[in-house]
């Protein structure tokens, strides 16, 4: 029996592990009942499974399906105080119809027309952009104006203030992450709204969080504590891009590097710890050569993956999708999952809960090549 948020009604059923149902049995039950008690043999099974049995499925979103919406919300749907953005959410289908991706992961499509401001405002729910295409929006991170663009991966981190505008003649999507799931479930959700519009209009090329801190290996030597979000505002894709391109080099070079033969895979992180780039959040990009195929995975923790560039398979359990450029793929804890690149090979970015397990210590990884019992 799966608990939920109404009184649950206990039955006296007649299962291994059961008491044998009677009318005193019964009347016990309704005894619990009345005084908000539930007894742990009737949901061991859900409880406390051998492995996880997540509520949460795999699920895939067609991002010229999300597209098509956006672009009509974007025709009906103003954006301004209240609403805040013009977020479109994923809602995984074991999840009841919430607007969660995942137990813990709020993944959206966020939408703003040519000169459109999205207003300012704070919360302590952890938040990045990843841009699959297009460019013109800048976000304006405690003040400071970051430029968006395809391939580049940027950081809102909880309680900074932040805005977008849209500095173009053209209208921009992008892929929004958040710990929204995991902060409402843990109560610890605050908000402050700021300016209704962006303060900073000016579109530099390079915010200045970039200028003080991407530099590769190298930090402001005024800057020593170490912080619990990464300082970098935008990882740029030119130098994703490379990452992944040297990996699969040295790898023809005979060099180590890569995850496995043909396929390359970076993590973004923190320069003030090497940890995962917020505290809920671990983000990375894959390559995938053509024709390469994963090992199969499961690991503790639920994620989303979303197509970068070329086209391929991705398996999950028993599940199968043909995946393009923009597709998005929620893959929930403990499932196994394979990754298949076309003869065009695959480019991807994931990201996942990981950091809260790792955390806690309850992190647990399963792949093929370890030859481990299925
Ligand atoms: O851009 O600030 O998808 O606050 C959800 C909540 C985006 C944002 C979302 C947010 C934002
Ligand atoms: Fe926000």
């Amino acid at each position: 029996m799966t608990s939920t948020l109404s009184p649950v009604t206990l039955k006296a059923v007649d299962a291994p592990g059961q008491p044998t149902p009677s009318p005193q049995l019964e009347e016990l039950y309704r005894g619990f009942e009345r005084e908000l008690l539930v007894p742990l043999w009737t949901e061991i099974g859900d409880l406390m499974p051998s492995s996880p049995r997540p509520a949460a499925a795999s699920h895939v979103w067609r991002w010229a399906n999300l597209l098509g919406l956006a672009e009509r919300s974007a025709e009906l749907v103003p954006v301004g105080r209240g609403g805040e953005r013009r977020a479109i959410a994923l809602a995984n289908p074991g999840l009841g119809g919430a607007p969660y991706a995942t137990p813990t992961l709020w993944a959206a499509i966020q939408y703003l027309n040519p000169r459109e401001d999205a207003p300012v405002h704070r919360h302590t729910q952890h938040a990045f952009r990843f841009v699959v295409e297009g460019e013109g929006v800048w976000t304006e991170v405690n003040g400071d104006p970051v430029a968006m663009r395809r391939g580049d991966f940027l950081l809102t981190p909880g309680w900074h203030f932040h805005g977008h505008h849209n500095q173009s003649d053209r209208p921009m999507a992008w892929l929004d992450g958040l710990d929204i799931p995991f902060v409402h479930y843990t109560g610890s959700a605050f908000f402050e709204m700021g300016p209704d519009r962006v303060a900073d209009r000016s579109t530099p090329a390079r915010s200045r969080a970039e200028r003080l801190w991407a530099h590769p290996g190298l930090r402001p030597v005024s800057q020593a504590d170490p912080r619990p979000s990464s300082p970098i505002a935008a990882y740029r894709w030119e130098h994703t891009d490379a990452a992944l391109r040297e990996q699969l080099e040295l790898a023809d070079e005979g060099h180590a590097g890569v995850v496995e033969p043909g396929h390359a895979a970076v993590r973004f992180s923190n320069p003030t710890t090497g940890g995962d780039v917020m505290p809920t959040i671990r983000a990375e990009m894959h390559r995938l050569r053509p024709a390469t195929r994963t090992a199969a995975r499961r690991e503790v923790g639920s994620a989303v993956w979303q197509v970068f560039d070329g086209a391929g398979m991705v398996r999950v359990g028993e599940r199968e999708w043909a995946v393009t450029r923009g597709d998005l793929v929620a893959v929930p804890s403990w499932a196994t999952l394979t990754v298949v690149a076309s003869d065009a090979g695959m480019d991807l970015f994931r990201f996942s809960d990981t950091p809260i397990f790792e955390s806690l210590h309850a992190h647990r990884v399963w792949v093929e090549t370890e030859g481990n019992p299925e």
